[in-house]
């Protein structure tokens, strides 16, 4: 009832229109109005034409200039479109004036990016994060759907009594209590899924394994390194928004310590807010790892904006200021040597991988083993021969670098855990 249109069904044809208010933003704006169509095109409508529109004159109206915005309303309908998407965001009162005077359909990015999330939604946690953006997305714009139920009765009700004005006025405020409570009840039942979160992260810290997650703007090839790092097979695809849900996964480091990884939602620019707050539970994983692993996609043009994006909504979620590893992938599609070495002189402690090949990878896990190595110490154990059960704990928890059995005692050199050492203390060589 809520879900003002099912625009993936209804919406065949779309004109794009990106807006930029200063003459040294066209380059920006031009490059997310690029992103924009990947967004339109992975809800599945078909982009007719886009266009950048340096705004002189502005009109709270219309956000642009309301000659230009008459022009391109007229052009919308001549090429055939059904819809107009905004780049920038439209508020409430800007998308009805729109959509009342051109009798298309009009969106801005942010409802794009809700629609993306609502399509991939799969966990019931997303599914409820995802409602909950949306509800709180369509609450102001209510109004909307109800003007256009006074406008049809209004002109076709001829006749029928009185009632036909102002009926959607009274249907909107019921539906805004209907609203309200529907959004309390997405907010109640979240709140019981974060806390099984919480229960399951107990358990979890425990056993006190250090935890990193790996975050990044969308499509940067996050679930890709965790499957590469972990042996996992976590869906990967080459889509915006391949993962909204976090996968938590245990690796192992070559010295034989283990840690837990934690695949998170990627970024985007113009993220919608109350997105990023309604995801704050899935993200709360970022927030109490003890390290970041931040992937980037190299072989994009717009690799350093997708880095400032990443690390704005990082702070906007108070991760910011982390021990963090700045790792640029897909190396193996950068032609131009040149590019990764101006990465290097702006990010002098960063590495390059690429998850494809493995390059890479091996200084990718020396800088992982850094950020957690004080947590283990190496032991030269004596061990009687009726606790052999710590080899198996060594095995199991650690690494053994060597044993050697003799008559009454197995001599062990090994790397285990520091919050493990008490159990083995007694037989320190
Ligand atoms: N050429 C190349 N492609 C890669 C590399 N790493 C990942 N990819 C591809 O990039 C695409 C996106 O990878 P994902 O791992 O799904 O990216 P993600 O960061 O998890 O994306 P979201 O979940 O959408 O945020 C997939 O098609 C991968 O196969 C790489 O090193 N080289
Ligand atoms: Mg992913």
């Amino acid at each position: 009832m809520f879900d003002i249109k099912a625009k993936p069904n209804l919406v065949e044809s779309a004109l794009l229109i990106g807006a930029h208010f200063k003459r040294d933003e066209a380059d920006e704006a031009r490059d997310l109005l690029e992103e924009l169509k990947d967004l339109v095109s992975t809800l599945g409508i078909g982009i007719a034409e886009t266009v950048l529109v340096n705004v002189r004159e502005i009109s709270p109206r219309y956000l642009i200039g309301s000659g230009k915005a008459k022009e391109l309303m007229d052009h919308a309908k001549e090429i055939g479109c059904d819809c107009i998407i905004f780049d920038n965001e439209l508020s409430p009162g800007q998308q009805r004036a729109w959509e009342e005077e051109s009798g298309l359909c009009v969106i801005d990015r942010q409802e794009v990016i809700l629609d993306i999330f609502n399509m991939r939604a799969r966990s019931r946690e997303a599914r409820l994060q995802v409602a909950l953006a949306r509800m709180e997305y369509s609450m102001p714009r209510l109004t909307r759907m109800w003007a256009h139920l006074d406008r049809q009765r209004g002109a076709g009700g001829a006749g029928t009594g009185g009632a036909g004005r102002g009926e959607g006025e009274m249907q909107l405020e019921v539906d805004r209590r209907l609203a309200d409570k529907r959004i309390d009840k997405l907010k109640a039942d979240l709140n019981e899924v974060k806390k099984q979160r919480d229960t399951q992260r107990k358990e979890r810290s425990r056993v006190p394994v250090p935890h990193g997650a790996i975050v990044g703007y969308t499509n940067a090839g996050k679930s890709s390194l965790l499957n590469k790092l972990t042996s996992s097979d976590v869906f990967v695809e080459d889509k915006l928004f391949a993962t909204l849900d976090t996968s938590t996964r245990r690796m192992e480091l070559p010295d034989g310590q283990h840690i837990l990884l934690t695949d998170t939602v990627g970024f985007v620019r113009r993220l919608p807010h109350n997105l990023v707050q309604s995801f704050r539970a899935t993200l709360e994983e970022t927030l109490l790892a003890d390290f970041l692993i931040h992937v980037v996609d190299a072989s994009h043009h717009g690799a350093e904006a997708f880095l400032k994006t990443t690390a704005s909504t990082l702070d906007e979620l108070g991760a910011a200021g982390k021990k963090t590893i700045l790792a640029f992938n897909k190396i193996d599609l950068v032609t131009d040597s040149t590019r990764l070495l101006e990465f290097g002189q702006h990010h002098p402690d960063a590495v390059f991988i690429s998850v494809k090949t493995g390059a890479g990878i091996d200084g990718l896990l020396n800088r992982i083993h850094e950020m957690v190595f004080d947590r283990v110490v190496r032991l030269n154990l004596r061990l009687p021969m009726n606790r052999l059960d710590l080899v198996a704990l060594a095995h199991e928890e650690g690494k053994v670098l060597s044993e050697d059995y003799e008559a009454e005692v197995a001599i062990v050199q090994c790397v285990v855990p520091k919050w493990l050492v008490s159990r083995f203390e007694k037989f320190v060589e």
